[in-house]
């Protein structure tokens, strides 16, 4: 039995370490991002179970993915492709504004195909967790969004979505179709208000449950979130921290929720867990080196002289 089965691309993120543009950078970080890997390394920080599938390159940043998910503890399943690992460069072009670009197109990553998420993997999951972002890849990697999910339906695995809009890689009129198929055949589905936006008009909350999702969350960053659960309301404000590097904060916060779900916990200890997580991983530089273990989740709370000694 598996816990989290999530599958997805993941690329080497090449970080300035100076704020300014890019070519004036003095150095850079090498290390490695992806929505889906990001949340599979965050529920395992938690100490939760997750099993991550994904195409890598035959290079140092596939190297790079295979070493850093699998020392986190996740259960990564790594196939290798003839084609590049995806790379994502990341500046400061101020100290607020950070700038992302991707460098993806054709790359391992995006070749994934339903073939690659055995159907067996898929009914042995204790939940399945997809991102809107998988499917913008290419063809090929839609197919397999959409056999995992009809897989998972017909098997009673509940399916978990993040709507992950990246207008990068498609508009929003070729995305909410797509997108909206997904949340129909969804138990729970986060978003942002601007992603909620993408599908449905008016309140959020009610209109996304609408659609079919049981467990609608809607991450709103420094606002905090609010939550339709069973229908239950919930409103929980965010934690007031140091923002550092904001990328990887939403798939903390879905860490959070989902290690707690799949352990058994009610929906407030979830969303407690969800808003620490994403607000610990907005303090640490990286797209999933933030995801935070049980014991810095209470750093959060017990360092109020910001010397943990
Ligand atoms: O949520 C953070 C991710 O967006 C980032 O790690 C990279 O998967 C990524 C993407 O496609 O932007």
């Amino acid at each position: 039995m598996t816990g989290l089965l999530t599958f997805g691309e993941t690329m080497g993120v090449v970080a300035a370490d100076t704020i300014g543009r890019l070519e004036h950078a003095r150095g850079f970080t090498f290390g490695i991002g992806g929505a889906e890997s990001n949340v599979a390394l965050g529920v395992a920080r938690l100490g939760g179970d997750a099993v991550w599938i994904g195409r890598i390159g035959p290079d140092a940043a596939g190297d790079l993915i295979e070493h850093r998910l699998r020392a986190g503890g996740v259960r990564a399943v790594t196939i290798r492709d003839t084609s590049f690992t995806g790379l994502m460069v990341k500046h400061r072009r101020t100290g607020s504004v950070l700038h992302v670009d991707y460098h993806r197109a054709g790359s391992a990553g995006s070749r994934l195909a339903p073939a690659d998420i055995p159907v067996e993997t898929v009914r042995e999951a204790s939940i399945l967790h997809v991102t809107g972002i998988t499917p913008a890849l290419s063809d090929t990697a839609r197919a397999a969004v959409f056999q995992a999910v009809e897989t998972a339906q017909a098997a009673h695995v509940p399916v978990s979505i993040d709507i992950n809009y990246r207008s990068k890689l498609w508009s929003r009129y070729d995305a909410s179709p797509v997108l909206m198929d997904l949340i129909t055949r969804a138990d729970v589905v986060f978003a942002g208000p601007d992603e909620a936006a993408l599908v449905v008009d008016g309140p959020p909350l009610k209109g996304l449950a609408a659609l079919g999702p049981s467990e609608v969350v809607i991450k709103d960053g420094a606002r905090g979130c609010e939550a339709l659960i069973g229908g239950e309301h919930y409103a929980l404000p965010a934690l007031s921290v140091t923002v550092v590097d904001p990328v990887g904060a939403g798939d903390a916060f879905v860490a959070g929720y989902l290690t707690e779900r799949l352990a058994g916990a009610g929906a407030d200890s979830r969303l407690r867990t969800a808003i620490a997580a994403g607000a610990f991983a907005v303090t640490v530089p990286g797209d999933c080196e933030g995801m935070p273990s049980r014991e810095d989740l209470g750093l959060l709370v017990a360092a109020s002289d910001n010397v943990a000694r």
